[in-house]
This record gives C-alpha cells, sequence and structure tokens, in this order.
C-alpha cells in the first residue's frame, strides 16, 4: 500500500475490508475513494481501486438480472423522430409536463412517487412526432444497485436526449448534484465527448502509441501498463487529443454512454421562481441549454417542443413525384443525412438506378438544385430523385 494516507482515508479503507455483502462492499469502496487526495502519488492506487469497483458493480448487475426474473420491463419501444426522456426527483412536475406535451392523463400528485412504471407519449413540434417518456423519479442512491433504479437508469440509457426536469421552487443545486450523480454512477454522461481516443487490438505487434504528444501527466510506459493490466498486449492506440491516465481507464473500461441533454426549469408561474432561475442559468448555462416552463399556465412549452427537436439532430426531407406532388408526411434522418440516406429510405432500387436529384431550397438562391448521391440535405428540403 502506498503510505502517507490520511486518517479519514485509513478509516473507510478499513470499513471497505470488512464490508461483508456486495451492496456494503460497494458502498464503503466508494467512500474510500473519495476519501483519498487526488494526486501524483495517489493516482495508481485510485485507478486500482475504481477499477475494483468497477468489477464489483458489474457483478451486482448480473447477480440481479440473474434474481430479477419475472420483473415488469421498462423498456420503451421507439417511436417518431426520436425519444426523449424526463428526468427529475419526485414531485418536480414530470407528469404534468408529460400531460402538456402529450395530452395525456398520467396521474399527478403533490405526494412522493407516484408515477412507478414509465410512461411514453407523443408531442408534436410541427409535423414531426417525438416521443416523451417520463421515468419514475430519479432518487438519491439509483445507481447502486436497486432494481428500480437499474431499470430506471436503463431506460434513460436506451433515450436519444435527457431533459433534466428542475423544479424552480425547491433547492436547485440539490437536485442537480443528485442527478448528475447518480447518472454519472450509472455511467451515462451528459454533453460530453467521449476521450479522444481509440485502442484497436491487433493480432502481433506489441501496442504502438500514436499521437503520444497528446499524454497529460502520463508517458507512454504508463499507457502500455494500463493496456496490459487490461489483457491488451497488441494494439494501436490512436490519441486526437489532449488525454490522461484517467480517460484510457474510462476507454478500456468502455460501457459509457455518452447522452445531449438539456434543462427544463418548471413551476416558473409561482412567485420567487425568477431568481432560481438565474441561478440555475448562471450555474449551469455553460453545459446545458435552459428551457423554463410552467405546464399550469401552458407557458415555454412551444419553446421547448423546438429545443427538443433541435436536439435530436434531424432533418425532414420531403419526397416529391411528378403525379402525387410533394409528400405530406416528412422521412426524417438524423444529420448529417444524404441524397443517398434517402434514396435508401425509398427503394434499394433508387440507389442502383440512380442519375440525379433535383432538390428544392428556399433559402437558395437558385431553387433547384441539381445533385448527386453524396448532396447533403438541409431541414426542410423537397427531392425528386430521378432514374434510369
Ligand atoms: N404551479 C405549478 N405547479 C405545478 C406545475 N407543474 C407541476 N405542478 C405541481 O407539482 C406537483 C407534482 O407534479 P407531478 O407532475 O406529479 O410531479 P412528478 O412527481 O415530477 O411527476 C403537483 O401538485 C402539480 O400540480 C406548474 O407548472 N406550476
Ligand atoms: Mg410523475
Amino acid at each position: 500500500m502506498p503510505a502517507n494516507l490520511p486518517p479519514e482515508a485509513l478509516a473507510k479503507q478499513r470499513k471497505y475490508q470488512e464490508a461483508k455483502t456486495l451492496t456494503e462492499k460497494i458502498r464503503a469502496l466508494e467512500e474510500y475513494i473519495a476519501a483519498i487526495p487526488k494526486h501524483k502519488g495517489t493516482e495508481k492506487l485510485l485507478m486500482q481501486l475504481k477499477r475494483k469497483l468497477a468489477k464489483l458493480k458489474a457483478e451486482l448487475e448480473s447477480s440481479s438480472k440473474r434474481s430479477g426474473v419475472g420483473g415488469v420491463s421498462f423498456h420503451v419501444k421507439k417511436e417518431g423522430a426520436g425519444q426523449i426522456v424526463l428526468v427529475g426527483l419526485t414531485c418536480v412536475g414530470k407528469s404534468e409536463l408529460l400531460n402538456v406535451l402529450t395530452g395525456k392523463s398520467v396521474e399527478v400528485g403533490d405526494y412522493p412517487f407516484t408515477t412507478k412504471l414509465p410512461e411514453p407519449g407523443v408531442t408534436y413540434y410541427e409535423d414531426v412526432p417525438i416521443q416523451i417518456v417520463e421515468v419514475p423519479a430519479l432518487f438519491e442512491g439509483a445507481s447502486r444497485g436497486s432494481r428500480l433504479g437499474s431499470q430506471i437508469l436503463s431506460v434513460i440509457r436506451n433515450a436519444d436526449v435527457v431533459a433534466l426536469v428542475i423544479d424552480l421552487t425547491a433547492d436547485i443545486k440539490h437536485q442537480m448534484r443528485t442527478l448528475i450523480e447518480e447518472l454519472k454512477n450509472g455511467k451515462i454522461y451528459l454533453n460530453m465527448r467521449p476521450p479522444p481516443v481509440e485502442v484497436e487490438k491487433t493480432p502481433g505487434g506489441g501496442i504502438n502509441v500514436i499521437g503520444s504528444s497528446y499524454l497529460r501527466d502520463c508517458s507512454v510506459g504508463d499507457v502500455v501498463s494500463l493496456l496490459r493490466d487490461h489483457g491488451i498486449y497488441n494494439a494501436i492506440v490512436k490519441i486526437f487529443g489532449p488525454v490522461n491516465l484517467e480517460d484510457f481507464t474510462t476507454v478500456l473500461e468502455g460501457s459509457i454512454t455518452y447522452k445531449p441533454a438539456l434543462i427544463v426549469a418548471t413551476k416558473g408561474d409561482l412567485p420567487g421562481t425568477s431568481s432560481n432561475f438565474e441561478k440555475l442559468v448562471e450555474e449551469f448555462g455553460s453545459v446545458f441549454k435552459v428551457v423554463p416552463v410552467s405546464s399550469k399556465k401552458q407557458k415555454g412549452i412551444e419553446a421547448l417542443k423546438r429545443t427538443f427537436f433541435e436536439m435530436l439532430d434531424v432533418v425532414r426531407v420531403y419526397t416529391r413525384d411528378p403525379a402525387q406532388g410533394v409528400s405530406e408526411k416528412p422521412i426524417i434522418l438524423k444529420k448529417p443525412a444524404t441524397v443517398a440516406d434517402v434514396a435508401k429510405r425509398i427503394h434499394r432500387r433508387f440507389i442502383k438506378d440512380f442519375k440525379f436529384a433535383r432538390v428544392w431550397r428556399k433559402s437558395e438562391k437558385v431553387e433547384v438544385l441539381k445533385v448527386g448521391l453524396d448532396f447533403e440535405l438541409q431541414d426542410l428540403d423537397i427531392i425528386q430523385i430521378y432514374t434510369s
């Protein structure tokens, strides 16, 4: 053991060594890790412990899966242009918002945990259907392996966009901290990019590191031993931007989900909420777009739908054919979308026999463009494909 741990950390270490059940061990190890000061001398120890923690959590997950036969499945089948999940503590106004957005009538309550199962509904931004799912309230400790907690987290992992629902009449920092903490423990990172590293295993040739000038606080040797710790002896490691050893651990352990996220600030009709809204923007506005709403007064709902649409990162494309004119319903495609993507959606033949396409775009000087398969489409483009 590297020495020089402060007494609190040593006490936590002892507690961890004495822990008996899996959940006790996980909890104690988390506390032990939190008590260790972070500096060069403790980096390796921290990494070992975090790896141990990941193993224990995986063990817990597989054991709860095995014992979980017969439980209710929380999976929500996707519909429309994409799925937005409403995530928040209890009584923050998730159900009320779902009802206003989708015209459902899910029970709204001023007592905790009214909503016990995921509730899906569909809202429309112009002609775009967007699926909204309310999950049961997240709570402190949800990521520590309880069945409900794991189910909630797995629905969130499957969604396209996470909407953090924050009650402007309650403690903002506490809500944000709890949500982010639980999601982070559940390996869901919001508005972050994966570390700029790729590890490609090879059949031989040892470990080659490309871009080592980007390494921060570690050497190529450290990277090589970390890979070996993970059972990788032959690989090409490509580094595209600044990374440290912790980033490498993240990549090697994998299974982290990165999600785009926004904050929906609720109950804006109640007195005293504007100062909380300002605080929320000041504190979190650089990372999250913050959209204020009042479900009771139906305010801010259109702006919220527009933001959902933008965050889904899709385009609407209408097809035109000489006989029937312009299609009423759009084809919805993930950006960047090309003519080829549309062609594939219609029929494979449109790719095989493709000659060219015409695109009508109002914002352009020349409204009709003659284009090829690689042409990138914008929202509201109208397209006609010509085949041989
Ligand atoms: N004044 C006001 N009250 C709201 C608003 N949205 C929700 N509430 C109230 O907050 C309480 C909890 O709402 P609910 O939607 O059940 O919260 P959930 O537990 O997050 O689903 C209920 O009493 C709602 O009537 C709002 O926009 N304005
Ligand atoms: Mg609810």
